[in-house]
């Protein structure tokens, strides 16, 4: 490959780069519904620094994508947060502070349609 080829492919790939960590920088976090190996799992959940200057002012956003063929339930009690996603739907939801029980730092997300379903958890740091 040419010198000048190759600067040009690495300068691509840096603004692609920062074109995803700046979409990441909009949402507090991302779930994506799957099936592996015959089991459905919500994938996601992690980490949220409330203290972080990045994030979004007054409430969570998060982006919750489902990758299966048929309506899957996204909740999370102590965020009053239950929402069904249909298949192939990818839904923003944004969750006021004031709707987090303030008592926990770890909240369950799940399917509230299929207990066979897996859920996770999100760590929120305050
Ligand atoms: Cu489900």
């Amino acid at each position: 490959m040419k010198k000048s080829v190759i600067i040009f492919v690495l300068a691509f790939v840096m603004f692609a780069g920062i074109g995803l960590v700046s979409v990441a920088q909009a949402q507090d976090g991302k779930f994506v519904a799957v099936e592996i190996a015959g089991t459905k799992f919500w994938l996601g959940g992690g980490d949220v620094d409330l203290r972080s200057g990045l994030r979004t002012a007054g409430a969570l956003i998060f982006k919750v994508t489902n990758k299966l063929d048929a309506d899957h339930g996204f909740a999370i009690d102590a965020m009053k947060v239950k929402q069904v996603v249909k298949p192939g739907e990818e839904v923003t939801i944004s969750v006021p502070m004031g709707d987090l029980d303030q008592a926990l730092a770890v909240y369950k997300f799940y399917c509230h349609l299929h207990p066979g379903h897996i859920g996770g958890t999100l760590v929120v740091v305050k």
